[in-house]
């Protein structure tokens, strides 16, 4: 495990835009570029690389999880691979994706390699949220190349999986059954302008671009391979002018010919050069996942997750997409009766979270006026008492719950004191003050015992609620 002390992120951004319901990003504590989403039994998790904040590059360490039920309320599983875990491994944690075979979990990344090339490594696992480890000690696809980036991985319904990669060349393999291995030979994808929109030359320098053929797009990077009514969709990073948008092509078979399908998301403010998909069915919708710069800190550097619904055309082409703030809607609630991690949220300000081998992760950094907010919480027909599992290294503050505003009505509040420790966690009540039944959203606020800013306040680990 990897105990992270991350700077909370507290702007004037994200408390302007909480007042039209802002999801997007979807996880505001930390970056999250990459998305590659998953769906596993009734989850739906998010596989995303670690932007860290302050560089001006991809110079990115590690690999984050997270998971939701309904698309609202998301769960921070931490960071179950970094760099370390890959000792041929020496920088940049790119893009990666997750699938699951036969009970166990392929979780594909690159990284650069110690001899300075980019290679494509797996990681294995038996649940989707680890512990993960280096499935082979070496990479799968290591070709002595800068183009060995972004894998995506797809099981076909005769049980033949693919592997495609690529930065400017498409590639795959065809996987064996044991995911960690590969048959017969890498591919090169020919790409033109009726399969990609475009060709772009090999080379990215100022002369090389400039003697380029003008295309409206072309193969960047970032494909993702899916199959829909027997038809095969790329998903890839393309080009609209100097930023990078959404586009993709169709096939009829999982190795092509491809065939250009045009954009799905260009021309959006999204503040950042790249921009990195994965679409995916979940609860009878279907979801468009993509990053932007948008978070405050953020940028083409510091890129974060972010999700759109969306319906497929009656032919199955896939609409043109606009970036929102709003985001998705819920597709179900959450029941406060059982067991509920802190670090399950539709939203947060002024906290970060943490993680330890004990208590796996948990929400730290609180500061005073912060909150976590928490949608579709259905009290069915009365909470008696509220629990909270805090600790505190100092006088802790107060936990505040509130009902469907961070100002709305206060139905409890625990008192947290010394607890002996940051990580030493007590659970706390309070009797519920007011009638609640019903679903709405919750506000747990952090606020200070005769402290109005500054230091961190306490760390919040679960919580759950009495029924009456
Ligand atoms: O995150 C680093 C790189 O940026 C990814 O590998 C590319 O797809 C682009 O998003």
């Amino acid at each position: 495990m990897i105990h992270r002390n991350l700077k909370y992120i507290a702007l004037p951004f994200l408390l302007a835009t909480t007042a039209v319901f802002a999801q997007n990003p979807v996880v505001q504590t930390h970056f999250t570029p990459d998305p590659a989403p998953m769906v596993y039994k009734n989850k739906l998790y998010v596989y995303t690389g670690d932007d860290q904040p302050g560089f001006d590059f991809y110079t990115m360490t590690k690999w984050r999880v997270h998971s939701t039920e309904d698309m609202v309320n998301w769960t921070d599983h931490g960071v179950p691979i970094s760099l370390e875990s890959f000792n041929w491994a020496r920088d940049r944690a790119w893009a990666a994706q997750c699938i699951e075979r036969n009970g166990k979990f392929y979780w594909y990344i690159c990284a650069q390699t110690v001899d300075n090339n980019m290679a494509i490594g797996v990681a294995v696992s038996d649940s989707p949220v680890g512990p993960f480890k280096d499935a082979l000690g070496k990479p799968l696809i290591s070709t002595g190349t800068w183009d060995n980036i972004d894998p995506t991985v797809f099981i076909d319904d005769d049980g033949q999986a693919y592997l495609y990669w690529g930065n400017s060349k498409l590639f795959y393999a065809k996987l064996n059954k044991d995911m960690i291995s590969y048959a017969g030979k890498i591919t090169e994808i020919t790409q033109s302008a009726e399969s990609f929109g475009g060709l772009r030359r090999p080379g990215r320098s100022d002369e090389v671009l400039q003697k380029q053929e003008k295309f409206d797009d072309v193969y960047v990077e970032g494909p993702w391979l899916y199959k829909r009514n027997n038809q095969y969709y790329m998903m890839y990073a393309g080009m609209t002018g100097k930023t990078e948008c959404l586009s993709y092509a169709t096939s009829e078979s999982p190795t092509g010919p491809w065939k250009y399908q045009g954009k799905i998301m260009t021309d959006q403010p999204t503040n950042s050069f790249t921009n990195h998909g994965g679409i995916i069915d979940f609860k009878g919708k279907s979801y468009l996942f993509y990053h932007t710069g948008l978070l405050p800190n953020g940028g083409s550097y510091g890129r974060s997750t972010a999700v759109e619904e969306f319906k497929y055309n009656a032919d199955g082409s896939i609409p043109k997409i606009k970036m929102t703030r709003e985001g998705v809607s819920s597709v179900g609630t959450l029941d406060p009766y059982k067991r509920n991690e802190a670090e399950t949220m539709a939203w947060s300000e002024k906290c970060s979270t943490l993680e330890n081998k004990k208590n796996g992760v948990f929400v730290s950094d609180t500061r005073v006026g912060g909150f976590i907010k928490v949608r579709a919480v259905d009290f069915g027909t009365g909470a008696a008492e509220f629990s909270a599992s805090v600790a505190a290294g100092i006088d802790g503050g107060i936990l505040e719950v509130h009902l469907d505003e961070v100002k709305g009505p206060k139905i409890a509040a625990v008192d947290i004191p010394r607890t002996g420790g940051w990580e030493d966690f007590k659970t706390i009540s309070s009797k519920i003050s007011e009638k609640v039944s019903g679903v709405h959203d919750v506000y747990f606020v952090f606020q200070g015992k005769n402290i109005t800013a500054g230091r961190k306040l306490f760390n919040f680990d679960y919580w759950s609620f009495k029924k009456k």
